[in-house]
């Protein structure tokens, strides 16, 4: 038996320490790691599942130009040429770098030395530009420095959590079971600011369902009447913060107007403020992602700094960080618009960092963030461009222009380690990078604990680690010395040792610590957190003089549109899915992005549960299933961000969010967009199911493609000929119906007796459900032809609804049936009689929601 590796997690900034037993070949057994303290042993749904994401399917496994094999040598020449010839001829600024978050610490280091001190432009940036550059921006300007002052055991010890645009069950589910955790142990408050009813907002003691991008009118609100009330701490604030005069005025009018929200709900809101001094406020992208994305976050700060509910146990504001390293990629200093280290462009800083990496060619002034930058790539000033680790074809807002710029530029690098991503398609040149669970370097959570990620499996093909080839390009454009690390350990020293470097205690971030420590202590490494446990315990603050400020910050006019569209995540897809995607029970959870919508908006609009809608906004168009959902306001439809061109024909989110941008940090506001939503009636449509398929993509006006046990689900609708999507089928033995009526057409194919595929299409008939007949994919006896065709067992079995638990299999109507006969009332409860949510606990805010359907429905019979 292999011992374990300690590892980190691949997904979320929760950062969860993952035991990895490699079983021979790409087979890994994955657990939690019960000594890292950022989890204690749990994972969720996307953590357990790490073991499904592990084969080599899709993988890009040598350096390619257009469509031929290149050898690593003459790929990294080609680059070093083609870059080293922009900057000749157009100078360092006509050359960029597009990172992630996903890349670690020292892959980070290494790309902002490269372009920052030594091409000698800012030009670069990430995809935490997207994520948490208004959190960024915020940060310096109350503290003076990006720097989160809170860690996760502030959960287990504040008495009152507000979660502001944060669906933390589904995107953060360790942090929320640590809050479920701390809710039952000490009846801890949970209020949650979302427009949206989440199965975050579910579980909460109050739910302000605001209007979309109220937050900073809700927030000043409550900092008039904390004011009013007595709660603003005076001493605190005339000994830690500066505040400009006429701050004060004009806080707090009509609040429950503008956001929208029962003046009795605020009321109760600011009840609970006062009762509890200990508050953490956690907030993410329904801040963050906003056009007025750090006046929200200051907004939240200015509260807590007012009442001095900050540096305490239990008490602090608290931006989540999305991505496994989107601090450790704040700490290098990766983003534009920061130099390295927590450092500015403040010309003592420039010096500074000259002197430490020994170049005269520092960028001076930050560089272009990423709407800028990829304008720039569309209007021909960047000429040569390098995307590591993201996917912006897809993610960046109004990813069609973003697509017409890639494809405009000369030279493309894409470094992933997937071959064929939409980003990939406008590649000149592409990279094989080494994915996780290959790679070794450090990660930073959202709780500044820098943990390692350490491989466990061999590096297949050519692939490389992403430090090791930006390393040699710097090698070969003239600067051997400073791109001469051995190994990552050798990278972490010095990042290490910058953070130091003359800091005097000047910067908060100082892990000059590990600026010696040799390559066997750094493979020993232990979770460490910098700062300590909390920041600005002292009250002393990152600011020449040492103040903290309140941000004055006002709300922005909400413009009134008929509809508007919010973009999000679902709990069991990770972004693009390009690793998630690859794993049947996880795309068990949702099996197609759907747009959710109020019942009463879609009567309006002539559309009912499951037809397919057109949303279009100013910047393109994508068809949904619809989804009618209560839990979403009047006039504000949600959309899940996950499926690419690689996934879907019509079903990306990607292109239709706008270009508008916070004014301070650059961050698009992803989350209100003004769209509209139609029924569109193709002639037909369907579904296929095929053993193996992975990367089919049909030819007809609308599909979506899922992983699921033994092949893929592919959902079609189209107009005329409905022949290609039939040609997708295997060859093997036909059995088929047809009913005239209905237009109903039935094909399963068997090969060596077992089901190979099956293709249900109706031009006005129903179709079956598909779990039944994926399920025939894998089982070992086939079933008989007629109930192939019927789409169901010929001894009907009970439905179980749609899968809730993915660890267990558990679906909705077993859980309402299991609650109904043996009279369940507990999240608990259900999970002795099913197993349902005893595993990784993901799906319990689902459970708990069933189980008040149940009581409802109860009470109704
Ligand atoms: N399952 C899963 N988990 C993930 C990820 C993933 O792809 N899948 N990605 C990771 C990453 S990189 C990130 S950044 C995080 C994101 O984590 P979250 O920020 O929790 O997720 P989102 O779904 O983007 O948005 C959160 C909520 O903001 C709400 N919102 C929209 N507009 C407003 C507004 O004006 N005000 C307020 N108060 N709320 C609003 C939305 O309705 C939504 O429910 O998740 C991380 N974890
Ligand atoms: N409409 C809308 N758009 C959004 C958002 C939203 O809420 N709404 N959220 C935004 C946010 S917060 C984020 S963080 C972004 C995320 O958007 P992206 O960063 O574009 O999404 P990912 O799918 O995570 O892309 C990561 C890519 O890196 C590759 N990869 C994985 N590991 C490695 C590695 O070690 N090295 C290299 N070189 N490649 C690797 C993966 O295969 C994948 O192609 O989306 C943003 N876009
Ligand atoms: S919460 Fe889930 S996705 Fe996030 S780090 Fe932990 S196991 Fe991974
Ligand atoms: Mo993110």
């Amino acid at each position: 038996m292999v011992a374990p590796v300690r590892t980190t997690c691949a997904y979320c900034g929760v950062g969860c320490g993952v035991l990895a037993t490699a079983e021979g070949g790409r087979k890994v057994a994955i657990a939690g790691d019960p000594a890292h303290p950022a989890n204690r042993g749990r994972l969720c749904s996307k953590g357990t599942h790490l073991g499904e994401t592990m084969g080599l399917e899709g993988r890009l496994l040598h350096p390619m130009l257009g469509d031929d094999r290149i050898g690593w040598d003459g790929a990294l020449d080609l680059i070093a040429t083609r870059f080293g010839e922009a900057i000749a001829e157009h100078g360092p600024d006509s050359v960029a770098f597009y990172v992630s978050g996903q890349i670690l610490i020292e892959d980070y280091y290494v790309a902002n030395k490269l372009m920052k001190g030594f091409i000698g432009s800012a030009n670069i940036d990430t995809n935490s530009r997207l994520c948490m550059s208004s959190a960024v921006a915020a940060h310096n300007r109350a503290f003076g420095e990006d720097a989160v002052p809170a860690c996760y055991d502030d959960l287990d010890e504040a008495d009152l959590i507000l979660l502001v645009g944060s669906n933390t069950a589904w995107c953060h589910p360790v942090i929320w079971q640590r809050i479920e955790a701390a809710r039952e142990k000490r009846g801890t408050k949970l209020v949650v600011i979302d427009p949206r009813r989440t199965e975050t907002a579910e579980r909460a003691d109050l739910h302000l369902a605001i209007r979309p991008g109220s937050d900073v009118a809700l927030f000043n609100g409550a900092l008039a009447f904390a004011r009013q009330a007595g709660l603003v701490d005076r001493d605190y604030l005339d000994r830690n913060v500066a505040v400009l005069p006429g701050f004060w005025d004009g806080l707090g009018a009509d609040v429950a107007g503008i956001c929208d929200v029962a003046q009795a709900d605020l009321d109760r809101f600011h009840e609970l403020i006062a009762q509890y001094p200990r508050m953490v406020t956690l907030f993410s992208m329904g801040v963050n992602q906003s056009v007025q994305g750090t006046d929200k976050a200051n907004a939240i700060i200015n509260l807590h700094l007012a009442t001095g509910r900050i540096g305490m146990p239990g008490a602090a504001p608290f931006s989540i960080t999305g991505q496994p390293n989107a601090m450790g990629g704040r700490e290098v200093g990766g983003l534009a618009s920061t130099l390295a280290a927590h450092m500015d462009f403040a010309a003592d800083n420039v010096d500074r960092v000259a002197r430490f990496w020994r170049s005269d060619r520092v960028a001076a002034k930050p560089g272009l963030k990423a709407v800028d930058l990829f304008d720039a790539v569309g209007d021909g000033r960047i000429k040569a461009l390098w995307i590591m680790g993201t996917n912006p074809a897809v993610s960046m807002p109004d990813a069609g222009k973003v697509r017409a710029a890639l494809a405009a530029c000369p030279f493309v690098v894409v470094s992933d380690v997937i071959a064929d991503t939409d980003t990939a398609r406008f590649a000149h040149l592409r990279l094989p990078a080494a994915a996780w669970g290959e790679k070794d370097g450090t990660v930073t959570n959202s709780e500044r604990r820098i943990s390692r990620q350490r491989g466990f499996l061999p590096l297949p093909g050519e692939t490389r680690p992403d430090w090791w080839a930006m390393a040699e390009v710097g090698k070969r454009m003239g600067y051997a010395d400073a791109f001469a690390w051995p190994n990552t350990a050798a990278i972490f020293r010095e990042h290490a040792a910058l953070t130091a470097f003359e800091n005097d205690g000047v910067r908060k971030l100082d892990i000059g610590r590990f600026a010696a420590i040799d390559d066997a202590d750094y493979d020993a490494f232990e979770p460490f957190q910098w700062g300590g446990a909390r920041l600005f315990g002292d009250g002393r603050y990152a600011t020449p003089d040492g103040r903290a400020r309140l941000v004055a910050v006002a709300q922005k006019p909400i413009d009134a549109q008929p509809m508007i569209l919010n973009t999000g995540r679902y709990r069991d897809q990770w972004h693009t899915m390009t690793r998630t995607g690859l794993s049947p029970r996880l795309s068990q959870h949702r099996r197609e992005p759907l747009v959710e919508m109020h019942p009463e908006d879609a009567g309006a609009a002539g559309l009912a549960a499951g037809d397919l809608a057109r949303v279009a906004t100013g910047q393109g168009e994508s068809i949904f299933r619809v989804s009618l959902n209560d839990g979403q306001r009047r006039g504000e439809i949600f959309a899940p961000i996950h499926w690419t061109d690689r996934t879907s024909a019509g079903g990306r989110t990607g292109l239709l969010p706008g270009q508008g941008v916070d004014p301070v940090s650059g961050q698009p506001g992803f989350k209100l967009t003004p769209a509209g939503i139609a029924r569109i009636a193709p002639e037909w449509r369907g579904f296929l199911i095929l053993n193996g398929g992975h990367g089919i993509e049909p030819d007809c006006l609308w599909w979506t493609r899922v992983t699921v046990a033994g092949g893929v689900l592919i959902e079609v609708a189209g107009e005329g000929d409905m022949a290609a999507v039939e040609e997708l089928l295997p060859p093997g033995e036909r059995i088929e119906a047809f009913d005239a009526v209905r237009a109903t057409r039935r094909i399963a194919v068997l090969r060596d007796g077992k089901l190979a595929g099956a293709l249900f299409m109706t031009r006005n008939g129903q179709l079956p459900d598909r779990d039944w007949l994926i399920a025939q994919l894998t089982e070992a006896e086939t079933a008989s032809a007629p109930a192939l065709l019927a789409g169901r067992p010929a001894v009907p079995q009970a439905d179980r609804g749609p899968i809730v638990c993915v660890c267990f299999d558990v679906g909705t109507r077993t859980i309402l049936t299991a609650i109904a006969e043996q009279q369940l009332t507990t999240v608990e409860a259900v999970g002795t009689a099913l197993r349902a949510g005893s595993n990784c606990g993901s799906c319990r805010p689902a459970i708990a929601r069933i189980l008040k359907e149940g009581e409802a429905q109860n009470v109704a019979a």
